[in-house]
């Protein structure tokens, strides 16, 4: 019998920060593919489109007018998932039935007055200016009494279920920890305790020894695909200094967060020559007013394209019953997005 090769052998792999596990079937690349391979060409867009909600001096769904913002523009959620103003309350019947109210605010951020554009076309400099406007929300959402928590994300692309390609992403802000930073929270948590050092420190010291996962890196932060990641082309950027959330980056450490996000973005459109989709957001730190030294601040990105601009991966059947499964390793992509060009394929002459 061989010896067992990631690349070879099927796997289980275990993922250190959320605690779950996923299959990965390397074998299954060798099998036939008989469908298509389209190649989709993104509609050119207005710098300005008059029918655009969230574009500057138009006027929202709602009946509120945007002003003419000039550079990155929050506003409150016009059909916001959570609010304020709900009673206290709790249903409890037994030990099966059981329910919370929840409070929270939820705010949606326009990336750039620039109907157009995209992260991967926006300077860095005023992508650094989203990066501000981050920092700022997360400070004064986590001041509330009723805000423990804050998640920063962005959906891209309509197969994301995104509502309107003008850039922009949101914030989602309430009372209790959401499960999946709450078990992040908890197997850091258990690794501070044990080894003094944030669990992502020692993933990103033995991940840069490694090298075979790293796909792009400044001076402060990394990108790589991690060792569990679930979808084809997941990636996460990790601080290299173990800040516990955006209100301790220092002003370099926030250029180069606006650098590295550009960059990955761009990679991503490279690959498969089109406006990438995902689904990205940052893990950080709750706004509980508790000191969390075991938190390490990093971004996570689930792209659900696997093959083309158009063949994605469905996390159906043995994936909705079972575990999350891949084909391609974790290895195998990093080095697909390690080798793309960092100029946004549109510039490539
Ligand atoms: P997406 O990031 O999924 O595209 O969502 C955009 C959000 O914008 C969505 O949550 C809000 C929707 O409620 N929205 C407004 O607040 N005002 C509007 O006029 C339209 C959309
Ligand atoms: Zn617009």
């Amino acid at each position: 019998m061989q010896s067992f090769e990631f690349s070879e052998h099927s796997h289980r792999r275990y993922n250190a920060l959320s605690d779950e596990w996923i299959l990965v079937s390397p074998h299954r690349t060798k099998r036939p593919w008989q469908g298509k391979v389209e190649k989709v060409s993104d509609i050119k867009r207005p710098e300005y489109d008059p029918n655009c909600y969230l574009c500057p001096g138009n006027s929202r769904a709602a009946g509120l007018n945007n002003p003419q913002y000039s550079d990155v523009f929050v506003f409150q959620n016009d059909f916001s998932a959570l609010v304020s103003d709900v009673p206290e309350g709790n249903f409890v019947q037994g030990e099966l039935f059981q329910a919370t109210s929840e409070r929270g605010m939820c705010k949606v951020i326009c990336f750039s007055p620039r109907h157009d554009l995209t992260i991967p076309e926006m300077e860095v400099s005023d992508i650094r200016k989203v990066i501000d406007v981050w920092c700022n929300q997360y400070q004064e959402l986590g001041k509330l009494d009723y805000i423990n928590y804050v998640q920063i994300f962005e959906n891209k692309g309509d197969i994301m279920g995104c509502s309107n390609p003008h850039p922009h992403g949101q914030i989602w802000s309430q009372k209790s920890i959401p499960d999946l930073p709450d078990k992040e929270g908890k197997k850091q948590m258990d690794y501070y305790c044990k080894n003094g050092r944030t669990l992502l420190s020692d993933y990103l010291e033995s991940e840069l020894r490694m090298g075979d996962r790293i796909v792009y890196s400044n001076d402060y932060f990394v990108v790589l695909v991690p060792f569990w990641a679930i979808w084809p082309y997941e990636t996460m950027i990790i601080s290299k200094r173990p800040v516990q959330n955006l209100l301790n980056l220092s002003d370099t450490e926030r250029t180069a967060f606006a650098e590295i996000y550009r960059q990955i973005a761009i990679i991503y459109d490279n690959l498969f020559e089109t406006s990438f989709p995902y689904s990205a957001g940052i893990h950080q730190s709750p706004t509980d007013g508790k000191d969390h030294p075991e938190w390490h601040l990093h971004m996570h990105f689930y792209p659900p394209l696997l093959r083309s601009a158009t063949v994605k991966k469905f996390m159906v059947g043995y994936e909705m019953l079972a575990n999350p499964q891949r084909d391609i390793t974790a290895e195998q992509s990093a080095e697909k997005l390690r080798g793309l060009k960092k100029i946004h394929f549109s510039k490539h002459s």
